[in-house]
């Protein structure tokens, strides 16, 4: 089965939306197999964001991203990935869709309050950033009886 790499940036954190955000994953449907609550350090955020080095915003995005701590998590599901960042919305909230995470909590996309992987190769890379293999659970969601 999929799995993603999603993590609660440190604005969402500071604002009360773990529970919100981490609701909407499992309400629905897929299931949450690995999770801690950290803060990065500046070594993990480059590592993250790898792909961004030399961007004019990498500098203020790695600030941002070890300004506080984050919700680190792995969820499992079918079409995990896409499905998570369709959820999430665009990268730029004043883009996203109403109704998805970052169209209905956020507005800069300096400030976007949530990552997700944006394939399940940079899943597999990501996670290995922050988990070691026994961490993730294993365990049944009576759920997956109702997705086909
Ligand atoms: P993420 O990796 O955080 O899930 O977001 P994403 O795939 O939608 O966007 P990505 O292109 O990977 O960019 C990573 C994060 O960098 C910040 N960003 N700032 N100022 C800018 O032009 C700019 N562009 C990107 C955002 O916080 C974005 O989530
Ligand atoms: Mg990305």
């Amino acid at each position: 089965m999929e799995r993603t790499y999603l993590m609660i940036k440190p604005d969402a954190v500071q604002r009360g939306l773990i529970g919100e955000i981490v609701s909407r994953f499992e309400k629905k449907g897929f299931k949450l197999v690995a999770m801690k609550f950290l803060r990065l350090t500046k070594e993990m955020a480059e590592k993250h964001y790898a792909e961004h080095v030399g961007k004019p915003f990498f500098a203020g995005l790695v600030e941002y991203i070890i300004s506080g701590p984050v919700v680190a998590m792995c969820w499992e599901g079918k079409d995990v990935v896409a499905v998570s960042r369709e959820m999430m919305g665009a990268t730029n909230p004043a883009k996203a869709a109403p109704g998805t995470i970052r169209g209905t909590f956020a507005v800069d996309i300096g400030r976007n309050v949530i990552h997700g992987s944006d394939s399940p190769e940079s899943a597999e890379r990501e996670l290995a950033i922050y988990f070691d293999s026994c961490e993730f659970v294993e365990w049944d969601r009576s759920v997956q009886a109702w997705i086909v």
